[in-house]
């Protein structure tokens, strides 16, 4: 075993890339199973690419070196330092064999090979392959993978890897093995292994060539009935990627094992996906719509990655947007195209707007291709993941379906089968559309949230309408200097009967998407008979802050006439937002809240408007978040702004009670369904009855729904308006539900979630207490992340309490993370690196808290990372 003392944990840098001295072509794995003392043998063909090169680095963390042979002959000529093994005076090409023990039972940061429950799994993006054996565990080194898998045949009668199975049989002492083939060379965190007994559902599809593929999904047993919508999810993928991008599966057989213990979503091991069962199962008893669509994204998510993950990888973890933010991409493509698209499209836009948006103006702002890395996992962020969707997105804006879909083909047909850059992509993309994308590329390389400001001037004799549109980055820690980007800025005219008005310039119609690439830009419109309502960011046409001194007027027009509801619905919140901001001011002078007529009945009219999706005017209805409100703030009044969301939320409740009244009521629906007119209907039933929880007859209403509900959407429904409006008939709800489900953490995380987010004052000592529950378990992250991170992050008053409490907490949590696990601290950490956005006592608060974790002596290298950054040492 290395030396454990603390090593300061160094950077990598993205302009360091070195390709590697030597490759790897073909890795044979054995893997002999037990709990504590698991034996791997690695066998690799090794080649040498730079002949000045005599030593071979591998990476290893937590192994024991076992045997160490060159060309069959035992090797000598080693050192093992530092999470290295350095081997020397190497030929040119050569057979390695290493064999390593670990032990899967003591790793409970679940990277590598761990157990979950009674089953073996691996987890080895990014860098967990290293846990397993020695290796050149980095993206850019390829190799076709065998691998045999020995276990106890009764306790893992499954025994899971990559690729096919190519052979098996029986042992003796009651164990047998199997062999498994990938022919496709992949890099090591592609890997996975898989050994337990499970339930499996099983189904085929044909691909567009003809070709059967077997599909299988591994499940607790006892869990079969919940895996049919992730089955369903899977083969909807598998025909969306061949429809729409032309991608086809390329094995005979696609597997999926959901386990509980499980760091993130997903996994989209070659072949071989590892799922966290919260995004496979499922039924109407278990799960709501929202999880329903989780699973439906995170089952596609996954399965686009054979392509652009799997097939194109990444030739270093910096290029990691190139897989993820176009993965991300089409698992949006894939639900907009399935469900509605304007609903997909305003939830996208809230997590920019919230939690990425937020993430630029904390410590740890990086662009979507980093530059400085320390701890490679604290980089799978929504920088990464979504603005990376975003700027996928603006480049599908700007060439269209059809230049787009070229740019695809020809960087497959370039890449295919090897590990590329993100300038890979975009020249591809250039390439097939001939359109330059030279100032576009800063997106990959500037952090921070641009600012885009407009003015608008009517000019009534010459018919003309002046935008001037100026755009500028602030700075971030990482970097100081920021320069003009290139944003397509979708535009639409109206004029005052609803119109659209043609754009026009010198004479010429012009596209709606302006092109605006400079610090300071002037469009002049002609022909505009009369001053007209602009609707801007059209779909969000750029992942930016938006400036304009709109007039409610323009709003509650736009909020009726313009033409795309995502337009509509924007339209709404840059209202709510005015008024927001208002009384946040009006709050902290002490003065009453207020919230003229007009904008009311502006609600009141969506509410009523039969021709909308009601699954739309659900998110009309649906105020910013504390979190997405506290980011519009340099200093954020976590007080004053919970006050105004609930004024906000009972006036229009107050107001509108007879509306909201008769849509819950007409909206009462017969048999359970989950297709999206069924959801769409429920998500705006519960919309009205979490207004109506503030209303006289909301105790009556919230329970009645809870005794009658039939599935877990309404449940879930009603026991939050409990919550969040402090009903009588909360206690009896959380009492019954934790005693129904007690048996079933996955169910039980929603309740979890409920007492993270419990508004009542003793919230902290209830989530304490709620510790204690026999189904909570901190070294589960979806326990954790269901009750603590959603009282840290998602609970602000109570969590910002004034006395320091809720800080002092979450060092407590953070401490025991630290050494369990440190990715799943790392993400809880976040609430945290915020703290230079409150006031000074909470402040000094939190950097105390900070300072305390910084002075550990085994601060993983995960924490270690952020917080360095926080206190800017
Ligand atoms: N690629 C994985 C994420 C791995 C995270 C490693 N800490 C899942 C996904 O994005 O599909
Ligand atoms: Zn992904």
């Amino acid at each position: 075993m290395a030396d454990q003392a603390f090593i300061q944990p160094t950077a990598k840098y993205r302009s360091d890339y070195q390709s590697p001295d030597f490759t790897i072509t073909d890795l044979d794995l054995v893997f002999d199973l037990y709990d504590t003392a698991t034996r791997v043998v690695a066998n690799s063909k090794v080649i040498r690419l730079n002949e000045a090169a005599t030593s071979l680095e591998l990476d290893g963390d937590s192994l024991t070196l076992v045997r160490l042979q060159i060309n069959g002959n035992d090797w000598q000529d080693y050192l093992e330092q530092d999470g290295k093994l350095l081997i020397n005076n190497l030929p040119a090409q050569f057979d390695l064999l290493i064999e390593t023990e670990i032990n899967p039972e003591a790793n409970t940061a679940l990277e590598g090979l761990y157990k979950s429950g009674g089953a073996f799994c691996t987890q080895c993006e990014a860098e967990g392959f290293r846990r397993i054996t020695y290796y050149q565990d980095r993206p850019d080194v390829l190799a076709r993978f065998t691998t045999k898998v020995i276990a106890d045949k009764a306790q893992y009668p499954f025994l899971l890897s990559n690729g096919n199975r190519i052979d098996g049989g029986e042992l003796e002492g009651g164990r047998h093995w199997v062999q498994w083939q990938d022919p496709f060379p992949k890099p090591s965190y592609l890997f996975a292994l898989v050994a337990g007994d499970f339930d499996v559902l099983r189904d085929s599809y044909k691909t567009v060539s003809g070709r059967d593929v077997a599909l299988e999904i591994f499940v607790d047993k006892g869990n079969l009935d919940r895996a049919e919508y992730a089955m369903t999810s899977l083969i909807n993928s598998m025909k969306w990627d061949e429809e729409r991008f032309g991608l086809e599966y390329d094995l005979d057989i696609y597997m999926i094992v959901a386990v509980d213990f499980f760091n993130m979503g997903a996994m989209e091991n070659k072949g071989l996906n590892v799922f966290n069962s919260k995004f496979v199962l499922a039924n109407s008893k278990t799960a709501t719509d929202t999880d329903y669509q989780g699973i439906e994204a995170v089952i596609g998510h996954e399965y686009f990655h054979n392509w652009t993950g799997n097939r194109v990888t990444c030739r270093d973890w910096f290029q990691l947007s190139l897989k993820e933010g176009l993965t991300v991409f089409r698992d949006q493509e894939f639900s907009s195209d399935l469900g509605s698209r304007p609903v997909n499209r305003i939830n996208n836009v809230r997590i920019m707007r919230g939690p990425q948006f937020a993430e630029d103006r904390g410590p740890m702002a990086h662009p979507i291709r980093p530059e400085k890395v320390i701890e490679m996992n604290n980089f799978y962020t929504l920088t990464v993941y979504e603005k990376g969707s975003e700027v996928i997105r603006m480049m599908h804006t700007l060439l269209g379906e059809k230049n787009f879909q070229a740019g695809m083909k020809l960087y497959f047909e370039r890449h295919d089968g090897t590990a590329a850059t993100c300038d890979d992509f975009v020249a591809a993309m250039e390439d097939a559309s001939g359109i330059s994308l030279e100032t576009f590329r800063r997106w990959y390389s500037q952090s921070g949230t641009p600012v885009v400001e407009v003015a608008t001037q009517y000019l009534a004799e010459q018919k003309r309408y002046r935008v001037t549109v100026k755009q500028h980055t602030p700075a971030t820690p990482d970097q100081a200097e920021k320069q003009p980007l290139h944003i397509p800025f979708d535009i639409e005219l109206y004029d005052s009967k609803g119109g659209v008005i043609a754009l026009e310039m010198d004479g010429k119609p012009v596209h709606s998407v302006l092109d605006v690439t400079e610090a300071e830009q002037v469009f002049e419109f002609e022909n505009v008979g009369e001053a007209p309502v602009i609707s801007m960011l059209r779909e969000f046409s750029a992942p930016v802050v938006l400036k304009y001194d709109y007039t409610d007027e323009e709003l509650i027009f736009l909020m009726v006439h313009a033409r795309n509801e995502f337009a509509r619905w924007d339209a709404g919140q840059i209202l709510l937002a005015k008024y927001i901001k208002a009384n946040v001011a009006r709050s902290q002078q002490g003065e009453q809240f207020e919230l003229p007529e007009s904008v009311i009945d502006a609600f009141r009219g969506v509410l009523l408007d039969e021709t909308l999706d009601p699954a739309f005017i659900a998110e009309m209805l649906t105020l910013p978040s504390e979190n997405e409100v506290a980011g519009w703030y340099d200093i954020v009044d976590v007080d004053a702004i919970n006050k105004v969301l609930s004024n906000v939320t009972t006036t229009l409740s107050n107001a509108m009670t007879d509306e909201f009244s008769a849509m819950y009521h007409s909206l009462n629906q017969g048999e359970y369904s989950i297709d999206h007119e069924a959801m769409a209907k429920r998500a705006l039933r519960n919309t009205c009855l979490a207004y109506l929880a503030y209303t006289e007859q909301g105790d009556a209403l919230v329970a009645k729904q809870y005794a009658e509900s039939d599935n877990m959407t309404d449940t879930i429904a009603a026991m939050a308006a409990a919550n969040d409006a402090q009903l009588p008939c909360r206690a009896v709800q959380m009492a019954d539900f934790s005693e129904k489900w007690t048996h079933d953490g996955l169910v039980m995380d929603k309740w979890f979630v409920l007492q993270g987010k419990n508004p009542a004052e003793n919230a902290l000592a209830n989530v304490r207490e709620t510790m204690k529950h026999t189904a909570f378990d901190l070294k589960n992250p979806n326990r954790t992340r269901s009750l603590v991170a959603s009282f840290c992050a998602n609970n602000p008053v109570r969590f910002h309490a004034k006395d320091g409490s809720g800080y002092q907490f979450l060092t407590e949590i953070l401490k025991a993370l630290n050494t369990s696990n440190p990715q799943v601290a790392s993400r809880l950490i976040e609430p945290f690196l915020k703290y230079r956005q409150y006031d000074e006592q909470r402040q000094a608060l939190m950097r105390t808290e900070l300072e305390s974790l910084s002075q550990l002596d085994n601060l993983a290298k995960d924490l270690y990372e952020k917080v360095q950054k926080a206190l800017d040492l």
